[in-house]
C-alpha cells in the first residue's frame, strides 16, 4: 500500500533518503519517533484519506482511530508504517505491516480479510493473504510487482528470533530457549519483526518477543504487528501464540494493546504453550 500511495519506487527511496533522523516526537508507547516513521504514516493516512477506500484506520503512529468522511467502503485498516525504527539508521531491513477488517479494527485477529507486509531489504518485496493462501511478490523499476511465490507453506527448520534479555525471561520462555538450542536452533534475531517474520515463514522456525519479569505483556502491538503477521503465518500453515493461547482468538481492548509473542511453525508454538501450562500448575 505505501508502494501504491507513494506511487512509485523512487518515492520510497527518497523517502528513506530524506527522513534518517529523529522526529523530536513520541508516539502512544513512548518510543522516540524517526522522521521516517512520521513519513510513512503520512503517505498512507493520506492515500487512504484521497481515495475514501476505507472507513477507520488505525496507526501505530496515530494517539486515535481516524474515521474517513464519506467512506466508499466500510473496511477498517490497521497499519505498522515502519516496523524496525531502531534499525533505520544503519540501513538494515525494515518493513511496513498492514491487516485488514471488514468494519472495526477492534477486533479479534481471526477476522481479519487481508493481511500483507512489506520488507524494504536490497529487495522491496510484498507478502500478503486474502486467506487464499500467501504470495509473495517483488517490486520491479517502475514499482510494478512480480508474482515470485505462491502458496507458501512454512517449511520445518530450525531457526529461532528470540527478542528482550535473557536476565528476564519467565520459567517457560526460559525453557523453551534452552530446549531449542539443545536441539541445535541457529539464532536470527534483526530488531525488525517484518525481516525476522519473512525469514521464519521461507525458512521455518520461531519468532518470539516473550513477556519478561516486569513487562509480562510483552512489547509487540497486538493490532498492529502480531494480528497482521499472525494472519499471514496462520494462513502458511504456522500459528501465533501469546504463549498461552492462539493470539488471533484475542478480542482487543484498546488500540494500544501489547502481548507477548510467538510465531512460527505449529510444532515450536505447541511446545512454549506446553511449557507455560506445565510452569503454571
Ligand atoms: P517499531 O519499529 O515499529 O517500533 O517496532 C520494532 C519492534 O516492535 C519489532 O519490529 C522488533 O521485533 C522489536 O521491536 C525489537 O525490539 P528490541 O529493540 O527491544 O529488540
Amino acid at each position: 500500500m505505501i508502494l501504491f500511495f507513494a506511487e512509485n519506487g523512487q518515492e520510497i527511496k527518497n523517502g528513506f533518503l530524506k527522513s534518517q533522523n529523529k522526529a523530536g516526537t513520541s508516539n502512544i508507547y513512548g518510543e522516540e519517533q524517526m522522521a521516517l516513521d512520521k513519513w510513512a504514516d503520512e503517505v498512507l493516512i493520506n492515500g487512504l484519506k484521497k481515495t475514501r477506500l476505507v472507513r477507520y484506520i488505525a496507526t501505530e503512529e496515530q494517539p486515535n482511530i481516524i474515521e474517513i468522511d464519506n467512506p466508499r467502503n466500510q473496511f477498517g485498516v490497521v497499519i505498522d508504517p515502519l516496523d524496525g525504527s531502531s534499525l533505520i539508521d544503519v540501513n538494515l531491513a525494515v518493513g511496513t505491516i498492514i491487516g485488514i477488517y471488514p468494519g472495526t479494527v477492534l477486533d479479534k485477529g481471526e477476522n481479519m480479510i487481508a493481511a500483507m507486509y512489506i520488507l524494504y531489504g536490497p529487495l522491496t518485496t510484498l507478502t500478503f493473504t486474502t486467506g487464499n493462501g500467501v504470495h509473495d511478490f517483488v517490486m520491479g523499476e517502475k514499482g510494478e510487482f512480480y508474482l515470485t511465490a505462491e502458496n507458501i507453506r512454512i517449511p520445518d527448520g530450525k531457526i529461532y528470533a528470540p527478542g528482550a534479555l535473557r536476565k528476564d525471561y519467565l520459567p517457560a520462555h526460559s525453557k523453551f530457549i534452552e530446549s531449542l538450542e539443545n536441539d541445535g536452533y541457529k539464532l536470527r534475531f534483526s530488531g525488525s519483526f517484518v525481516a525476522d517474520m519473512h525469514q521464519i515463514l521461507h525458512k521455518g522456525g520461531v519468532f518470539t518477543y516473550p513477556g519478561i519479569k516486569g513487562k509480562e505483556k510483552g512489547k509487540l502491538r497486538l493490532l498492529f504487528e502480531a494480528n497482521p503477521m499472525g494472519r499471514i503465518i496462520a494462513e502458511a500453515g504456522g500459528a501465533i501464540s501469546n504463549g498461552k493461547k492462539d493470539i488471533l482468538s484475542i478480542l482487543p481492548d484498546a488500540i494500544d494493546n501489547i502481548t507477548p509473542v510467538y510465531a512460527g511453525s505449529k510444532k515450536e508454538i505447541g511446545l512454549i504453550e506446553r511449557y507455560t501450562q506445565e510452569l503454571s500448575v
